[in-house]
């Protein structure tokens, strides 16, 4: 592969992995970081760190999830981002504990809502590059959303997926109302939403929810993988492939064919499909530029 992280390094090469394991001081006690951030090359790992509760959200995880998604969309030499939990859930949705506290940060869920899930995903949806779903085990109400609202969705063998809303009286969020229906068909979406029933990871797959299901001890290497074939891609087409398909669900045809003139555009006037076109016609590698997409 001819493409170089900013970092100098091949695009490939996995560099020495540093673990960001903040920890925060609270009321005396040293408690572990809701979120893990790692950097593995030119990718992201964001780790939901809440395992004794299947990673499911407080307003803390909200908090540090979003600042990570922005700070690595804001960097050029992040090219993708990959979101996993730890321990044997992905994520279990809604802390219900934190949720039900009278003296709890939730309050109203609709002001909750607009406060925390409804900005992660619209910044899933808008950030620059890639996300990747690395779906380790449960991924129930809104966690289940959140991994469908990623750009890729891999699912380890021992994943479910759950719209588990309706035992607790609520409506699918995150985005699920609107994702689900698009990925797997109107009538699905409604039996999975009204009856809640589990979805293993092979089912999600053939439901169209899930691009690719591995072993479990297979599903971190497989996320990389595909973060290594995005970093050696050119990442300003990238960038405006994502915004083109997020336009797609929501517009005409005809409306869709205009998007697709301006994006292209924009794209053909980068100097990464310059290099590619004229290394295709001279039959050799690409080289492209260092910076990752404009942001
Ligand atoms: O607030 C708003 O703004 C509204 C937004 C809502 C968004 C939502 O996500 S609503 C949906 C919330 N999530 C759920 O309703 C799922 C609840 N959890 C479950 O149904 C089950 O835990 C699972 C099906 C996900 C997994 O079952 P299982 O048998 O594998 O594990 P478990 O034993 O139930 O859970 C393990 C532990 O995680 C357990 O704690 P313990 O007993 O070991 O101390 C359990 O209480 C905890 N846990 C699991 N999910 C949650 C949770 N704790 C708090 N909140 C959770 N959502």
């Amino acid at each position: 592969m001819g493409s170089q992280t900013g970092s100098g390094r091949k695009a490939g090469e996995k560099q020495t992995v540093t673990l960001k394991r903040v920890r925060k001081r609270q009321g005396g006690e040293i408690l572990d970081s809701p979120l893990l951030t790692e950097r593995v090359g030119s990718c992201v790992i964001l780790t939901m760190n809440r395992s004794d509760a299947l990673n499911a959200f407080t307003v803390d995880m909200h908090r540090a999830l979003l600042d990570a998604l922005v700070v690595a969309g804001a960097n050029p030499e992040v090219r993708s981002i990959i979101l996993t939990g730890a321990g044997r859930g992905f994520c279990a949705g809604q802390d219900l504990a934190e949720a039900s506290d009278p003296n709890g940060p939730v309050g109203s869920l609709g002001e909750h809502l607009e406060k925390t899930y409804n900005r992660l995903v619209r910044t899933i949806r808008r950030l620059p590059v890639p996300v990747i779903a690395a779906v380790n085990g449960v991924a129930a109400g809104a966690g289940a959303n959140i991994a469908l609202a990623c750009d890729i969705v891999l699912a380890g063998r021992s994943a479910k997926f759950i719209q588990s809303f309706s035992k607790i009286s609520l409506v699918p969020d995150s985005g699920g109302t609107w994702t689900l229906p698009r990925l797997v068909g109107l009538q699905r979406a409604r039996a999975l939403a009204l009856l809640g029933d589990t979805l293993n990871a092979e089912q999600a797959q053939v439901f169209g929810m899930v691009w690719q299901v591995t072993d479990d001890d297979a599903l971190r290497d497989a996320a990389l993988a595909i973060a290594e074939r995005i970093a050696s891609l050119p990442p300003e087409g990238l960038k405006l492939t994502k915004r083109a398909l997020d336009t797609a669900m929501e517009t005409t045809f005809d409306r869709q064919l205009d998007i697709e003139r301006d994006l292209q555009s924009l794209a053909g006037q980068s100097a990464d499909n310059k290099e590619a076109v004229a290394a295709f016609l001279e039959k050799r590698p690409p080289v492209f530029g260092t910076q990752g997409a404009t942001r």
